[in-house]
């Protein structure tokens, strides 16, 4: 069983999204573990503190090492350089951008434990010493690595066996074969004068089928261009 461990000085930012849905119902079935923890518990000293002051001055606060080291050594202890199947992911926009390929990879580790600090705001001896793998989620600046936390873990989750109802959903999702998905209808046949295209009420599978593929490749080729030429 996978399991994920999610290290943070703001549990409660994290706290609730794990407890819906997908990802709820895939901790019920125990399918995967997720574990997170507050950094503050690992401070010492009567304020407990996290961060303190860039050395060399500047803006904002940096976190602290002791705190980190202590967290993530006692989470996975001798298992930290026994093998590739535990990674220590540091949440930061200057990392490997996040992508389908980079989640299937992820999901088959045993454990993830993922570091959620203040942008800019991490010792860098925990980069060279802890971490053993920096991931993005895009470009753009995010307030801190909580939100791409469960951004990550919602994308690996979703791929472990037995997650999603529909053992083939995974494999036909958008980016899952380098194509966007085809768009979808439910009823009524009819809404506001716009019908569902003809060939999804027809019953011919393979006509639909072919359709859909269709669909995905012109939506494809004209939102991503990049993904488009990169697929074939
Ligand atoms: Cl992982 N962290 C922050 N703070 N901002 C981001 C990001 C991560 N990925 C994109 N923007």
């Amino acid at each position: 069983m996978l399991r994920i461990d999610i290290i943070t000085a703001l549990p409660q930012l994290v706290d609730s999204p794990l407890r819906q849905s997908i990802i709820k119902r895939a901790v019920d079935a125990g399918l995967v573990e997720i574990n997170v923890v507050d950094l503050r518990e690992y401070a010492t000293g009567r304020h407990r503190q996290v961060d303190d002051y860039p050395y060399g001055g500047g803006a904002g606060m940096v976190l602290k090492p002791e705190p980190l080291f202590r967290c993530v050594e006692e989470l996975i202890g001798v298992e930290r350089d026994a093998s590739s199947a535990v990674e220590v992911i540091f949440l930061t926009p200057d990392g490997e951008p996040l992508s389908q390929s980079l989640a299937n990879e992820l999901s088959l580790k045993r454990r993830l434990v993922l570091i959620a600090g203040h942008y800019k705001g991490i010792d860098q001896r925990v980069r060279d010493g802890l971490v053993t793998r920096e991931v993005s989620i895009g470009d753009y600046v995010l307030s801190g690595g909580e939100l791409p936390a469960l951004v990550l873990t919602d994308a690996v989750i979703r791929l472990l066996p037995g997650v999603l109802g529909d053992a083939t959903s995974a494999l036909t999702d958008s980016f899952q074969d380098g194509l966007l998905d085809a768009p979808a209808y439910t009823r009524p046949a009819i809404f506001r004068g716009m019908a569902v295209p003809e060939v999804l009420l027809s019953g011919n599978h393979e006509e639909i089928e072919r359709w859909r593929d269709l669909q995905r490749i012109e939506k494809t080729k004209k939102r991503r261009p990049d993904l488009y030429r990169q697929g074939r």
